[in-house]
């Protein structure tokens, strides 16, 4: 409870909480981008062809409009480039799943070098925010090696994904966990009918998984973010258009970040977060529990609900005879054995169960 004398503090504080709040927000404050789940059965195939992306309603899509050219803030013009970006997800899977569709005046991908059409995807699954390239490393008298084989990209991907490579891998992992773009960690497909120095309209589809540490030591110290609705990551792009195969440099850098920087600090991402499955793509009363073991001396489990919908009644059918009406039951089973549970409940949509047969196995 608060002293009357903390209430005093918290105003006097409470602006100075506000003002390091707001120094500590994303870039872009205010704006939260959404990335469509995609029902189990509807997981989109990577093979160039955005149809599994028809279900992805309009108010997904992220177009060229949202984005700023950060560094040689050219006004935009859609025959110079014109993009289009839809994000989804899969519950129970930590990847991210990317529609890249774009119009250029000039693909730019005959090149073996950085050179090239290049979409960077820099995401950060656990918002550690802060520095994650060798050249933002805190410690200055560190060596660039040593930063690039401790820091660079372990708690904040960056991925430069060539649109498209032409004889060369899909992307460049800026980091040292180059082995985070290949199955299955990541996978990639294209669809183009242009040649280097033509116009036309690339379609890429691909996922990736973002980390929470993903070293140089390979995937077996590495820890995968942890997907799961409603969670907000922070994440942004840029299109890199290259439009002269002669030219030094690219000739606009249009950003979803409106800082510049996002290529290497996590603290200048965007929010972005992962929205649960449209109602029209999943029944209106969709059951579902789930359970854990207390005490196996006991026989004591912790029976938890996760029915999607409206429920006015529920029942437990624990297997053993036993019964209950609670939404998150304890339960003490009688004797080991195998049993076979069943969560049935009901509401304005109807009646509905889910059995699981033998997941609750007592000793
Ligand atoms: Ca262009
Ligand atoms: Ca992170
Ligand atoms: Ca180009």
């Amino acid at each position: 409870m608060l002293s009357v004398y903390n209430v005093g503090l918290m105003r006097t504080l409470f602006p100075i909480l506000l003002a390091s709040a707001a120094a500590l927000a994303l870039e872009r404050p205010g704006v939260e981008f959404k990335i469509f789940q995609f029902p189990a059965n509807a997981i989109p195939r990577i093979d160039g062809n955005p149809q599994d992306w028809q279900m992805v309603p309009e108010s997904y899509a992220i177009g060229g409009d949202e984005l700023v050219d950060t560094v040689n803030k050219t006004k935009r013009d859609k025959r110079d480039l014109d993009v289009k970006v839809k994000v989804g997800w899969v519950e129970g899977q930590n990847r991210l799943y990317f529609l890249y569709e774009a119009s250029d005046d000039y693909w730019d991908f005959s090149r073996t070098d950085l050179h090239n059409d290049i979409f960077e995807v820099v995401v950060d699954g656990d918002l550690s925010g802060g520095p994650f390239i060798k050249q933002m490393h805190p410690y200055d008298k560190l060596s660039q090696e040593d930063a690039h084989f401790l820091f660079h990209g372990v708690h904040a991907q960056n991925y430069h994904i060539f649109t498209p490579a032409l004889g060369k891998d899909w992307s460049m992992v800026w980091g040292c966990q180059p082995w985070i773009k290949n199955l299955p960690y990541a996978n990639a497909a294209y669809s183009y009918n242009f040649k280097p120095g033509e116009s036309g309209k690339l379609t890429l589809e691909f996922w990736i998984t973002p980390f929470d540490y993903a070293g140089c030591d390979g995937p077996g110290r590495a820890v995968e973010s942890q997907l799961r609705e409603n969670k907000v990551i922070g994440m942004s792009w840029s299109a890199l258009d290259y439009d002269d195969v002669n030219a030094k440099t690219y000739k606009g850098f249009w950003n979803l970040s409106h800082k510049t920087s996002m290529y290497g600090n996590a603290s200048d991402l965007v929010a972005f977060r992962l929205m649960p499955v449209e109602a029209k793509f999943r029944p209106a009363l969709d059951p579902d529990w789930s359970f854990q073991v207390l005490d196996m001396n006991r026989r004591l489990v912790a029976f938890q609900d996760r029915t999607y919908g409206k429920v006015t009644s529920r029942k437990w059918d624990f297997g053993d005879g036993a019964s209950s009406a609670e939404q998150h039951p304890l339960h003490t089973f009688p004797k080991a054995g195998e049993y076979v549970v069943t969560l049935e409940v009901e509401g304005p949509d109807g009646r509905a169960r889910r059995t699981k047969v033998w997941d609750v196995v007592m000793k």
